[in-house]
């Protein structure tokens, strides 16, 4: 069954999105998430231009011969723009091997492991006042889990804090809006937060928290050691992750579990950290870390070292990619978590999927393949509209990380 056509499919159904469709001489067909937010047309040129030319003719059942040939016939390896347009390639492959299988994927990669899919919401607001009815709101939507995120007293705004309760779009403008930062104010706030929780909710639910790269490590560590007596499940990216020896400095002073990786792209990126126990959770997730064939390597590796997987799931990663990532959250036997933003109506109906919300589980599709389509005549409505991530400044106007 050779590739006989590929299409790069650029829509804004309230966000961008990016999908490969790759049909083969059969007619068989299947989808993968190119999505990187602020960097859409980035990855949609690099398979336009440099991918689906040296796709059109090769076998499609070949999924692992075909990444080699992408990953390895790059030369310029890993990064998040190569790794998302091989990982939108190597979904729609395993799409086709299951369409063609007659099986959803996950039979594919063993079968199931588990029941149903943990998932966790995003309950933000700008006070703390205001944040514990959304926490409710997921309570009684039947999560199990909930990330919170409030505004910093003093800030005009910060990451996290969202105008809509389900979804969060970061990318509010064509140009990066400018966040303010204060580290001081931001460790002073957090404690408190969690205090009044946990006062509210009991000891019981599981609470997350995102630091989104702010801190640096010994930071990270007191804010690890402050937050203990809350007994959160994870804080994540607590700093920035090139470094990641520096993770070892927050172990030694706190128990606070860590999950890292959202922005990583390849096993690399994160071997240090597995290998060494520095972190708890992998967020790494298939639209930006290679696929599904590599997300698969890299919990793997995670498994022998007691890590569990924590998917990245936010509105900006399509719904392709919450269908793919669910068929490996179901069937490996290390799965953690699976974050789960909400999309907009207008997003769903262009991404008819399979997947449903139920007791606080997510279910893939059991139909053959991801259980997920795009409607092209639909997506063709909603052209590409530039949207840029923010940056985040300190008071004294120094570049932070956002
Ligand atoms: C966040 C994301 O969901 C998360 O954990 O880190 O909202 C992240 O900021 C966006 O995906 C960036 O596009
Ligand atoms: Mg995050």
């Amino acid at each position: 069954m050779k590739i006989a056509d590929a299409r790069v499919i650029v829509t804004c159904p309230d966000r961008n999105f990016v999908t490969l469709k790759i049909v083969t001489s059969s007619g068989v067909y299947g989808v993968g998430d190119a999505t990187l937010n602020g960097r859409e047309l980035a990855v949609a040129a690099y398979l336009q231009e440099h991918v689906v030319p040296a796709l059109i003719g090769r076998d499609a059942s070949r999924i692992e011969d075909t990444w080699q040939y992408l990953y390895r016939g790059a030369y310029w390896r890993r990064g998040p723009v190569t790794m998302s347009a091989i990982a939108a390639v190597d979904t729609a492959l395993w799409d086709i091997k299951g369409k063609v299988a007659g099986l959803p994927v996950y039979q594919l990669l063993g079968g199931r492991s588990r029941d149903g899919v943990t998932v966790y919401g995003h309950a933000n607001a700008d006070t703390v006042d205001d944040v514990l009815p959304e926490i409710a709101n997921y309570v009684d939507l039947g999560y199990r889990a909930v990330r919170v995120q409030t505004g910093i007293p003093g800030l005009a705004s910060t990451y996290g804090v969202s105008k809509d309760r389900l979804f969060y779009e970061p990318a509010d403008a064509a140009l990066p809006t400018e966040n303010t930062w204060s580290t001081a104010q931001y460790l002073d706030h957090v404690p408190e937060v969690f205090a009044r929780v946990r006062d509210e909710f009991g000891p019981t639910l599981k609470l997350l928290h995102d630091v989104h790269h702010r801190l640096t490590p010994i930071e990270a560590a007191r804010l690890g050691r402050s937050l203990e007596p809350y007994n959160l499940t994870w804080i994540e990216d607590p700093v920035p992750a090139e470094l990641q020896e520096g993770f070892r400095l927050i172990r030694q002073h706190t128990t606070t579990p860590i999950a890292v990786g959202e922005v990583f792209n390849t096993i690399w990126d994160c071997q240090q950290l597995i290998s060494e126990q520095l972190i708890d959770y992998i967020r790494a997730t298939v639209v930006h870390a290679g696929g599904i064939s590599h997300l698969r390597r890299i919990f793997d590796l995670a498994n022998l070292y007691h890590v569990r997987s924590g998917s990245h799931g936010a509105t900006d990663l399509s719904p392709v990619c919450m269908a793919a990532a669910l068929h490996l959250d179901v069937a490996i036997p290390n799965f953690g978590l699976q974050e789960y933003m909400r999309h907009t109506e207008a997003t769903d109906a262009v991404f008819p999927h399979g997947y449903h919300f139920a007791d606080g589980y997510l279910h893939p599709s059991e139909e053959p393949g991801l259980g997920v389509d795009i409607d092209e005549g639909l997506a063709a409505q909603y052209p590409y509209r530039p949207a840029a991530l923010p940056v985040n400044r300190l008071e004294d106007g120094t570049l932070h990380n956002w």
